[in-house]
């Protein structure tokens, strides 16, 4: 017994685990995440030839890198998208169960709860989130803007903070650095010309600061961007560094700088989103230009579908959602469907294509993995990790057992494989009808085999009655576990 003993003490203790050999190889390469707001799978050349809006910087980087062909936002819009992002964690399990917050929101993300960015922190990185938060401040009832404005983005694990508080529609119009407004929003501002026509491309009257812009809110995060990574190489050359930029665009209010006006067949939303991949590329260049790009792991995204009515498609002739059903806010793939490209030079391979199901949450679990350091458990609860597709293992079976969808006004639906099983009829989001009572006779949901059927036309629930009981048992099981990750 005593031999068996101090075996096992040998082989346990003695012997290092076998990860720990491989931490010798672990890197910490530096990670940029850009989020665009509202980009759809169809804006991009490199995901449609027929797009009307040039993106030579995004084609360029899909070539230098991986496209990923089934990308999911955790949610069909902002807020929740972005809590799924930054936590790894579904948002419908938070205070929030749909729709988005606003301005003037106490801060979303739990206390204590561990993100991606505390975690990085805890782990070397220097942290900076620039652009749009939109994920509350505060833990008043009402944002007080007089008063510092935490807790936020400087106490959930960001070094830094430059930014606006929510959507740029959205009221107050303001400037924050760190914990305080660069300037007070003493002003006031009418909705915009456009929102008074009823049209799109619009603003809410609130207040603003003096000088504000929305044209220049792009450009100006962009610059602040840029200047942080420069700094922070400067400084600190051996320190790695996450940076999330949250572009305000091609959201509304659509403002293109004056050299983009025209620049594509997409209208003023086309011409925001020319200047969303010129922005992409100047973070790209600004990488090169430092000598980060062999060091760094680039990835952009978009935080849900585009915002496109059958009324524009028909207009300008381009498919902001590609041939996916449905639009922002929906739970049909237009809604949560998105473009991503990751760059890692000597890793990713270039001009790769992944087909694995990829969700926004996993980022949490691919970037600890990249660390070669565990997560805990009560953290990142539905995130998985995506180093192996990342890296271009073989692969033999999907890394995610399934994922779920949320639309804006709460219609859950779950994925798995080809079946994707939607828990209502309508589109749960801006489509037109939104919500439709089923009838005595009729299936209460929508069941899709999406390799058959990209385009969720043809509804199987009735056909397949095995496949919406595994679904649905699955879905309220994940509900119940409060965690999908094992
Ligand atoms: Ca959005």
């Amino acid at each position: 017994m005593r031999h068996i003993m101090l075996f096992l003490v040998f082989i346990f203790v003695i012997l290092p685990p076998a990860h720990l050999f491989a931490q010798a190889s672990v890197q910490r390469p530096n990670l940029v995440l850009i989020l665009a707001d509202d980009m759809g799978y169809g804006d991009l050349h490199c995901y449609n030839r027929d797009s009307r809006i040039p993106t030579p910087n995004m084609d360029r980087l899909a070539s230098q890198g991986m496209l990923f062909t089934d990308a999911h936002t955790p949610s069909s819009v902002c807020t929740p998208t972005r809590y799924g992002i930054l936590t790894g964690r579904y948002c419908w399990r938070s205070r929030l169960k749909s729709w988005v917050l606003n301005g003037y929101s106490p801060l979303l993300i739990e206390p204590g709860r561990m993100t991606i960015a505390s975690f990085l922190k805890q782990h070397g990185y220097r942290t900076a989130c620039v652009g749009k938060w939109h994920l509350g401040l505060q833990d008043n009832k009402k944002t007080d803007y007089d008063k510092p404005l935490t807790p936020g983005p400087t106490t959930v694990g960001f070094d830094y903070f430059f930014g606006i508080p929510a959507s740029l529609d959205m009221p107050p119009y303001v400037f924050i650095e760190n914990d305080r407004p660069v300037t007070m929003p003493t002003g006031h501002i009418d909705k915009s010309a456009m929102a008074r026509r009823g049209g799109k491309g619009f603003w809410r009257a609130g207040p603003i600061a003096p000088g504000f812009r929305h044209a220049d809110v792009l450009p100006t995060i962009t610059d602040k961007a840029i200047a942080w990574l420069e700094t922070s190489h400067r400084r600190t050359p051996d320190q790695p560094l996450f940076l999330y930029f949250a572009l305000n665009a091609p959201h509304t209010p659509w403002v293109p700088s004056a050299e983009f006006i025209g620049k594509s067949g997409a209208g003023p939303y086309g011409d925001y989103a020319a200047q969303v991949d010129h922005t992409i590329g100047r973070i790209i260049n600004t990488l090169d230009r430092l000598g980060m790009e062999d060091d760094t792991l680039l990835i952009v995204t978009s935080d849900n579908g585009a915002h496109w009515l059958e009324s524009d498609i028909r207009k300008y002739e381009h498919l902001a959602n590609n041939h996916l059903r449905g639009q922002k806010a929906d739970i049909h793939d237009g809604g949560h469907r998105v473009p991503l490209v990751a760059r890692w030079p000597g890793h990713v391979p270039a001009g790769s294509i992944a087909r694995q199901t990829l969700f926004q949450t996993d980022l949490f679990a691919t970037y600890a993995a990249i660390l070669g350091q565990p997560l805990p458990s009560d953290a990142a609860e539905d995130s998985f990790n995506m180093l192996p597709v990342l890296l271009a293992e073989p692969l033999d079976h999907p890394i995610r057992t399934a994922t779920v969808h949320h639309s804006a006004d709460g219609m859950f639906a779950i994925r798995q494989g080809p079946w994707k099983l939607i828990m209502g009829l309508g589109s749960g989001g801006f489509t037109a009808p939104r919500r439709i009572k089923p009838k005595a006779d009729q299936a209460p949901g929508q069941l899709y085999n999406l390799l058959d059927d990209p385009a969720e036309s043809l509804n199987l629930w009735d056909r397949e009655p095995q496949v919406v009981q595994r679904l649905t048992a699955l879905l309220e099981k994940w509900k119940h576990d409060g965690r999908s990750r094992p």
